[in-house]
């Protein structure tokens, strides 16, 4: 019997549920992936246990020097992943990542430009409801009306217009590639810096399926959880100018004590997405997204930009007379996890939302490809095109279950 089954009865029953519904179906949040039995044991350390505050060679703890060496460990390997001359491997989270780069070269009211959340952008970007919203100047830019696309012309002539201190590029819910270096070169002419936030696509960057920012822009940061594969948590790479004020706005400027045991786990992902076996994982993420894209295509839905370049797809349901959380629901009873999520010129309240984003790491990491992601895309469209028939939604519950039996979340459970 495993000690927590033991000791807590109540959360090992619930995170059996949670595994048994991660098992039996399928995972399609674009944000979300399944890591490796090595990342989770690094994470489930005793690495847990220790206050290693500061960095490797200059802690305010004793006894950090096994966390100095994962610690640099981490920062190399991340460095050799992307070409950077500097990591932090400290920050919690892609927010907080975003945070201490923003303390570090803005003061409070300095204008910041970025993508709207509601066309694709991210809380932290300069939400009015985020601190980073709150406490700095921001001018959002969107997507193009037509193509549905970042129109660099426009964003540019905007950057004259208002003269940011900082320009934010990168996106939570943006089908297609983004030009970093056409964001960088904006940025320099109006004498601002560019921060590329590469959180979702960060596993496509590093492997060269997407182009990346790093050494183009001046910061980049990004979370190590979505398509990096690794634990739950914040990097952020920039040349070595910028290092010492970078890692002090991370720490003492914004955290405390670093979780050395998602540090160790950060670790691993890097050695592990150094590997050619994880170049192919992101070459096939993409062309996953791209099979199930063309399906629903097929299928009648209406794809915001009208397609996808990476690992994620943005669905319209106006056509289809559904709200996206009517979507989200409806989809969540036949086992298919999905979001809600606000479109262009979105009319609904971000709970309600006209659309849904459907995302490929997660199921790509099961080992699917091209042939199941039809397969599922079908299942999307019987649900979403039926929502009343609650039979038909209950057959589909159970041919998930089934597709799910056979890509094994870690091959060597039984679950
Ligand atoms: N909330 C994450 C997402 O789902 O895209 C980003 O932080």
């Amino acid at each position: 019997m495993s000690s927590l089954a033991e000791s807590d009865p109540e959360v090992y029953e619930i995170i059996e549920l949670e595994r048994s519904r991660q098992v039996n179906g399928l995972e399609l949040i674009a944000s979300e992936n399944v890591v490796s039995k090595a990342v989770l044991e690094a994470v489930g350390s005793i690495m847990t246990n220790k206050y290693a505050e500061g960095y490797p060679g200059k802690r305010y703890y004793g006894g950090c020097q096994y966390h100095d060496m994962v610690e640099n460990l981490a920062r190399d390997r991340l460095c050799k992943l992307f070409g950077a001359e500097h990591a932090n491997v400290q920050a919690v989270s892609g927010s907080q990542a975003n945070q201490a780069v923003y303390f570090a070269y803005m003061k409070h009211n300095d204008v910041m430009m970025s993508q709207d959340l509601s066309q694709g952008g991210h809380l932290s970007h300069g939400s009015p409801v985020n601190i980073t919203g709150k406490w700095y100047s921001v001018s959002h830019y969107g997507v193009d009306h037509e193509t549905e696309m970042l129109d660099y012309a426009s964003i540019a002539e905007q950057a004259r217009k208002i003269k940011p201190k900082m320009i934010v590029c990168g996106a939570s819910a943006y089908p297609r590639e983004i030009d970093f270096k056409a964001f960088q070169e904006i940025a320099e002419d109006v004498g601002a810096y560019c921060m590329a936030d590469i959180a979702h696509i960060a596993g496509l960057c590093a492997t060269g399926v997407h182009n990346s920012p790093v050494g183009v822009v001046n910061f980049t940061t990004s979370t190590t959880h979505k398509t990096l594969r690794g634990p739950r948590g914040g990097i952020i790479m920039c040349n070595d100018e910028y290092a010492a004020d970078i890692d002090r706005s991370v720490f003492p400027g914004m955290q405390g004590g670093p979780l050395m045991h998602v540090i160790a786990g950060k670790a691993v992902c890097f050695q592990e997405a150094l590997q050619p076996s994880f170049t192919e994982y992101a070459k096939q993420v993409v062309k996953n997204a791209r099979a199930m894209a063309e399906t629903l295509l097929d299928e009648g839905f209406d794809l915001v930009s009208g397609g996808t370049d990476n690992h994620l797809i943005l669905l319209d349901l106006t056509n289809i007379g559904l709200t996206g959380l009517e979507a989200e629901n409806l989809l969540g009873d036949a086992g298919i996890t999905v979001n809600k999520n606000t479109i262009p010129r979105e009319t609904r309240s971000p709970f309600v939302t006209s659309g849904l984003r459907i995302g490929t790491p997660a199921v790509t990491s099961r080992g699917m490809k091209e042939d199941e992601m039809k397969q599922i895309a079908l299942f999307i469209a019987r649900v979403l095109k039926d929502p009343e028939n609650t039979t038909m939604t209950a057959d589909v519950k159970e041919e998930v279950k089934g597709l799910a039996s056979g890509f094994t979340l870690y091959p060597d459970e039984v679950c």
